[in-house]
């Protein structure tokens, strides 16, 4: 069939900067006239400059509210800009993951993801769009930054109108627009993804552990997909294909508004999970977020494995996963806050470790450059270079992969790690949509203290603590591959034992303002290994209080998440 295009007048709109991953706001303000074209044909113009005509993209999201209608507008601007194919997962549904996954394997220009990750969904809740480019990972500050200057000039876009197409049933489709073929490949939103899982892992080692098909190894483990995208990977994957009991997979349909909650694998959003792990009947539990890039990992009676934890597991046991034995380990990486469980398991092994700011786009440069192989964040993002994306359902399988291989808990397994490595205790609090003011002007503060050289070799004490500290910065960063610097990226105040607290403000909030503030500190006292995070840690979050006049200044004392 034959379409045209044509050309549509509009005018910028204020607050369309993609921050640390793609666009993401409420969904009323998408459904501005002419607000979701602009920013998908800034996309394409910013993101696939010269090479938008005949180029192959890939389209997916995580199912939430407003996904189909996007789905059908980029379809329309791709055709109207000459794009020549896109690869769109069966109801436009793909995890990020699975994103990354297919950009590698059919070697496409780039791919548009509709998500807003772990935020809520539905007619109120949050919509995202993000730009992943050809190595398939998050789109570069270059390009970002390209695309957000597009949006303050733009006065026009191109869409092929009538051209409606049918993307939930499988396979080819093709056009004439404009004169050119336009296709358009339906795939399933599962097979290429668990195809590479394959190849990755040793699912027979995997599937003996989930008790052979028959689920009555006494292993049981207990997934949470928590109505995000995840939900049909989890059940083909290890229900499947590795014989986990139906009754392993929990809120395994992905709904648009996930259910009226917030899809985000914490102890607190995930707590449902967290409640049934406590009686004691599964061996392992797992949580992932909306678009399937995070994990939660919980052992026996919700033994939590804080997610810098879990990458410095992974890291230090990858003999386990084939993947792996066949190209060992260049190197580790983690994002500045997370803490530095992981470094120590780098030292061990002679690796490299790179400290990155946050977001999964810095490791990117690492991997294609061939000195990165296993990376995480504290914010439940775990991934390896098999693709540019932390990867939920990756990070299961390799802690599968892991109690197959050790054949003990998940708690045995992290106190066997911290008696050979001592335990990097770690905790974030969120205080979420704080006034976007007083967030500010805290930043200003702590810019100011760590300004004046008298920070150096202060001392911070609470209770019968003392602190001096011995650096002080906003995190700078230089890639070691392109060597573009990235400036501002956290306030760190760093003492003398190593221990650290951290302050910035997300970058993917969709109203006011989050601030984030992370404490770490190490601790070599086998006695103290089995102590909660929170005891272990409080005067370090008292001082850090103090310090920034957090609860004066945002009226907050509670914060809103604890990790
Ligand atoms: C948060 C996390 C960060 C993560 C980002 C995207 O960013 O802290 O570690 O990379 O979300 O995650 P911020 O700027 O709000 O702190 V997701 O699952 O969108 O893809
Ligand atoms: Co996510």
């Amino acid at each position: 069939m034959s379409f045209a295009s044509k050309t549509v007048p509009t005018r910028p709109f204020d607050g369309q900067k993609p921050g640390t991953s793609g666009l993401r706001k409420a969904v009323p303000v998408f459904q501005q006239t002419h607000y979701t074209e602009n920013f998908v044909q800034c996309t394409l113009s910013a993101g696939l400059g010269d090479k938008i005509v005949g180029s192959t993209l890939v389209v997916g999201g995580d199912g939430r509210f407003y996904g189909t209608e996007t789905t059908s507008l980029i379809i329309k601007i791709c055709a109207a800009n000459g794009v020549g194919k896109l690869l769109i997962g069966q109801n436009g549904i793909f995890s990020t993951p699975a994103v990354s996954c297919v950009i590698r394997k059919y070697q496409t220009n780039g791919g548009i993801i509709l998500t807003a990750s772990h935020n809520p969904g539905g007619p109120n809740g949050d919509f995202g769009i993000k730009f992943n480019t050809a190595n398939g990972g998050p789109a570069p500050e270059g390009v970002t930054s390209a695309i957000y200057e597009g949006t303050k000039t733009i006065s026009e876009y191109k869409i092929c109108p009538d051209l409606e197409v049918d993307f939930s049933k499988l396979g080819t489709q093709s056009f004439t627009v404009d004169g050119r073929q336009f296709v358009v490949d339906v795939l399933d939103s599962v097979t290429d993804y668990v195809d590479y899982m394959k190849e990755i892992f040793d699912f027979e080692a995997i599937r003996e552990l989930l008790g052979g098909g028959d689920g009555q190894s006494g292993f049981q483990i207990l997934l949470d997909a928590m109505h995000g995208v995840t939900g049909p990977y989890v059940k083909r994957i290890l229900c499947t294909e590795l014989g986990a009991p139906e009754s392993s997979a929990v809120n395994c349909t992905p709904l648009p508004d996930f259910g009226g909650h917030h899809p985000d694998p914490n102890l607190t959003y995930a707590a449902s999970l967290v409640e049934e792990l406590k009686k004691g009947k599964h061996s392992f539990g797992a949580a992932f977020d909306g678009d399937g890039d995070r994990n939660m990992i919980l052992g026996k009676n919700a033994f939590f494995v804080t997610p810098s934890d879990s990458l410095a597991v992974i890291a230090n046991n990858l003999e386990c996963i084939p993947y792996f034995k066949k190209s060992p380990a260049k190197g580790f990486a983690r994002s500045m806050p997370t803490a530095g469980a992981v470094d120590r398991v780098a030292k061990q092994k002679g690796l490299q470790c790179y400290e990155v700011p946050t977001g999964w786009k810095f490791f990117g440069n690492l991997m294609d450059a061939g000195r990165l192989s296993i990376c995480g964040e504290e914010s439940f993002g775990t991934g390896s270079d098999h693709i540019r994306e932390k990867d939920g359902i990756w990070a299961v399988l390799a802690w599968l992969s892991v109690l197959a291989d050790k054949k003990q808990g998940v708690e045995d397994i992290l106190m066997e790690h911290w008696k050979k490595y001592g335990r990097n205790f770690f905790t974030r609090y969120d205080y979420e949509n704080c006034e976007s003011a007083p967030a500010n002007q805290m930043m200003k503060n702590l810019e100011d203290l760590i300004a004046d050289p008298a920070v150096i070799g202060g001392t911070h004490c609470h209770g019968d603590k003392t602190y001096k500290v011995t650096k002080a910065d906003n995190f700078e960063y230089t890639d070691p591959i392109d060597k573009s610097v990235t400036k501002k990226q956290g306030i760190r105040i760093i003492f003398e034992d190593d221990s650290r607290i951290i302050f910035r403000l997300s970058g993917t909030g969709s109203s006011g303002a989050t601030i984030r503030m992370y404490v770490e500190g190490y601790e070599s006292n086998p006695s103290k290994y089995a102590l909660d995070a929170q005891v272990v840690l409080k005067p370090l979050v008292e001082i850090a209080l103090q310090v920034s006049q957090l609860r004066e200044l945002t009226g907050r004392q509670e914060p809103t998440v604890i990790t």
